[in-house]
């Protein structure tokens, strides 16, 4: 069994999420997603979440392509989670790129595009405007 390990916020989740999540999991059979806990977004990431943890690791478990969320709480936490879940490849966004080739020794590192036009913060913005139209 090849087993896929990603990380991120995942707020409001949307399809870039998805298209994200559905790619990751092609690569294998088991998809783990590192999902950060509302103190490491408010403290370590500077990111303001509309769902809670326990939200998004909800919506998250709903998505056919996850088969485990555990609570991201440290940028620190990666190698031991590789190691702990016996992960096979490590999986994030393009833009995120080289940022975490320092993990090619435990597994496969791969980056993969980001879908355009959409994220957490434009559908905030888009949704601010149509209030106030
Ligand atoms: N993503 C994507 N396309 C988008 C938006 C996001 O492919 N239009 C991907 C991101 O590249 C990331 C994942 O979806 O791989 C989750 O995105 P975020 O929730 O924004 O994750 P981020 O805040 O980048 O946190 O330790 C790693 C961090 O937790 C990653």
């Amino acid at each position: 069994m090849k087993r896929v390990i990603t990380y991120g916020t995942f707020d409001l989740l949307h399809y870039g999420h998805i298209n994200l999540l559905k790619r990751a999991k092609e690569k294998g059979d088991y998809l783990i997603v590192g999902l950060s806990t509302d103190e490491f977004n408010t403290y370590n990431k500077g990111k303001k979440t509309y769902f809670s943890f326990n939200e998004r690791k909800k919506l998250l478990e709903a998505v056919r392509y996850v088969d485990l969320v555990i609570p991201e709480y440290s940028w620190n936490q990666k190698r031991d989670d590789i190691l702990k879940y016996h992960c096979d490849i490590f999986v994030m966004g393009d833009d995120w790129r080289g940022e975490f080739d320092f993990l090619f020794d435990i597994c496969e590192v791969e980056y993969l595009e980001r879908t355009p036009e959409i994220s957490t913060t434009k559908i905030k913005v888009d949704l601010g405007r149509i209030q106030n139209d």
